[in-house]
């Protein structure tokens, strides 16, 4: 009987673990080190975690949103996201977008971000490099 509890516990153990550790952001598209036009549309993607529109207060830390933040570094986990032309945010639990760029390279980080637009951290953020033509 105890040795039952103990691999029931381990069992539960290794889903709990499992869902930590794929739990992320990815852009479906572009792809990293894409070349694009000066307008280009954008997929946007995460695992582990659900989309939930902004402004609903919930304590549910798997629910957040997406924002895309142009030639920025991650956002520091509870750091309120500005809202600029840099950081654009998608409370209304959108997935896809176009954006427009000068030509050149620039960043794209993917950040999520809870119903108060705080951050949540650089493990749920993802940074790719676009060349736009
Ligand atoms: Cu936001």
């Amino acid at each position: 009987m105890k040795k039952k509890s103990a691999s029931l516990f381990l069992i539960l153990t290794s889903i709990n673990l499992n869902a930590f550790a794929t739990a992320g952001v990815f852009f479906d598209e572009p792809k990293n080190n894409a070349v694009v036009t000066k307008t280009f549309h954008v997929k946007m993607g995460v695992e582990g975690r659900m989309v939930c529109p902004a402004g609903k207060e919930t304590a549910d830390k798997t629910c957040g949103h997406h924002h895309i933040l142009i030639d920025q570094k991650p956002i520091t986990a509870g750091g309120i996201i500005p809202s600029d032309v840099n950081h654009i945010h998608f409370g209304k639990s959108q997935t896809e977008t176009d954006i427009t760029l000068t030509p050149g390279k620039h960043t794209l980080t993917l950040q999520f971000a809870d119903f108060a637009h705080r951050s949540y951290g650089e493990s749920l953020s993802k940074t790719i490099e676009v060349t736009v033509k």
